[in-house]
């Protein structure tokens, strides 16, 4: 699938962001400020990790010698740190090969003008050529910088530090921790509109979702990179736990486990696909819980995961769609036509290898293998992997999107949930939000992969 996707991209859209299967041709989108190939540095690691060495070279190839920096259009800092930046990286840590550090390091220093604000939370936008900045229009009109994004810098922003032994990097990051540590939560919850001119929370909108979601795998994650020396996001992260489970975490009529989103004590009932990467999470963070706590937080894990399996058994295609409710008998499914979309997400499988990882119950490698023949049937199209408008038909209506995390996520963690346990072990690496590896920064250098 990998192979396929890959050579789908490379015969149609090499050097574009992303491949259209349908129309055949790359598609560059408006979140990159002009950065091209993003599927590149999306799959650099994924391709390495399978072995697949002469597709390797090609994408190691168009990265040497035609991704340019020197590009000035407007960017969103998340998504250019999480796919770029973090793609760069992990290629470096696993081949050891200058170029990718060079680059990582490079880009990150353009985007640090995103963090001139008076509190030092970074804006979501960044104009490559000007150096000014701004928030996303959507984000309280423009007045809020948004959780999951400012919340999800930490693991790449402390190893641009540690390849370039400049400190400004994790000086940044440690800011924006400073700064979510101090402020008041409410009812210990973290909303996901922040303002970074007043530091100050500008709606409460809770979610574990979309706007929220990396914000917790990254305290957590935080913690594990750190080789267990981090002890406030340790500490921010099962607190933060706590909180979702007294306010946020119910269970249906029908037996199912789901985190709602809260508005100001009002619950939505509902789950986005982008929440199903919490049963993983929750799974990584049960052992370093309180003991009393470990055990709860497995099942937990476990039952989330389950809910989220059956929002893909509950549909004709067996895939997921974007957001499912619980509401008036119905359970797992979504309710308008304009949720029933599937665009290559990961989160499902993300916490299906978890879970194997944990338990090494044989469910989880059947669930996953139910979403490889989803994927085969409904989302291979003769030029590459399509997402799909409805799950809840058999007729597949295609989207023609090849999405970059199809490649560097949802492939990936399918990969090493029919792989050994040593394949990228979770005591050595942590994954960053779009799956890239990072080591882990144990005392004696001890772990490490290629490099
Ligand atoms: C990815 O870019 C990342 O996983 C991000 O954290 C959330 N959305 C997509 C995948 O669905």
């Amino acid at each position: 699938m990998m192979q396929f996707a890959w050579q789908s991209y490379k015969r149609y859209a090499m050097g574009k962001n992303e491949l259209r299967p349908l129309t055949r041709d790359g598609y560059e989108g408006n979140m990159f400020g002009g950065l091209s190939g993003a599927t590149v540095i999306d799959s650099l690691d994924t391709l390495y990790l399978m072995e697949l060495k002469e597709e390797f070279q090609e994408a190691k190839a168009w990265v040497e010698e035609s991704f340019h920096l020197n590009v000035s259009g407007e960017a969103s800092l998340f998504e250019v740190n999480i796919r770029y930046i973090g793609g760069l990286l992990s290629a470096f840590y696993l081949t050891g090969e200058e170029v990718f550090r060079i680059k990582a390091i490079k880009l990150g220093e353009k985007l640090l003008p995103a963090f001139d604000t008076p509190t030092g939370i970074p804006k979501g936008v960044v104009n490559f050529k000007s150096g000014s900045n701004r928030s996303w229009g959507w984000a309280m009109a423009g007045s809020s910088s948004i959780l999951a994004e400012f919340g999800s810098l930490h693991l790449e922003f402390l190893h641009l530090t540690q390849l370039s032994g400049n400190q400004v990097f994790a000086e940044k990051v440690r800011n924006i921790r400073k700064v979510l540590r101090d402020i008041d939560k409410p009812f210990g919850l973290y909303p996901n509109f922040l303002s970074p001119v007043s530091g100050n929370w500008m709606q409460h909108h809770v979610s574990v979702g979309g706007l929220g979601d990396s914000f917790y795998e990254y305290l957590i994650k935080s913690w594990l990179m750190s080789a267990k020396t981090d002890m406030e996001a340790k500490d921010m992260y099962y607190e933060a736990l706590e909180a979702i489970e007294t306010h946020l975490l119910n269970v249906s009529p029908g037996g199912l486990t789901y985190i709602a989103e809260w508005r100001g004590g009002i619950l939505d009932h509902k789950m986005g696909h982008l929440a199903c990467f919490s049963g993983g999470m929750i799974a990584l963070g049960a052992e370093d819980a309180k003991e009393e706590k470990r055990a709860h937080y497995r099942e937990l894990a476990a039952q989330i995961t389950k809910t989220c399996h059956e929002s893909y058994a509950r549909s004709d295609t067996k895939l997921g769609p974007e957001a499912f409710w619980f509401n008036s008998g119905r359970e797992a499914v979504a309710t308008q036509t304009s949720e029933s979309y599937y665009i290559l997400r990961p989160e499902v499988v993300e916490s299906y290898m978890y879970l194997w990882r944990q338990t090494h119950d044989p469910i989880y490698r059947e669930w996953g293998w139910e979403v490889v023949m989803a994927l085969e049937k409904y989302c291979r199209t003769e030029a590459g992997f399509s997402g799909i408008q409805d799950v809840y038909s058999k007729v597949p209506d295609h989207d023609n999107k090849q999405q970059t995390f199809f490649l560097a996520e949802t492939l990936k963690y399918l990969y090493l949930l029919f792989s050994e346990d040593d394949m990228l072990s979770l005591e050595d690496w942590v994954f960053n939000t779009e799956a890239h590896p990072l080591p882990v920064s144990h005392s004696d250098g001890s772990g490490r992969g290629g490099a």
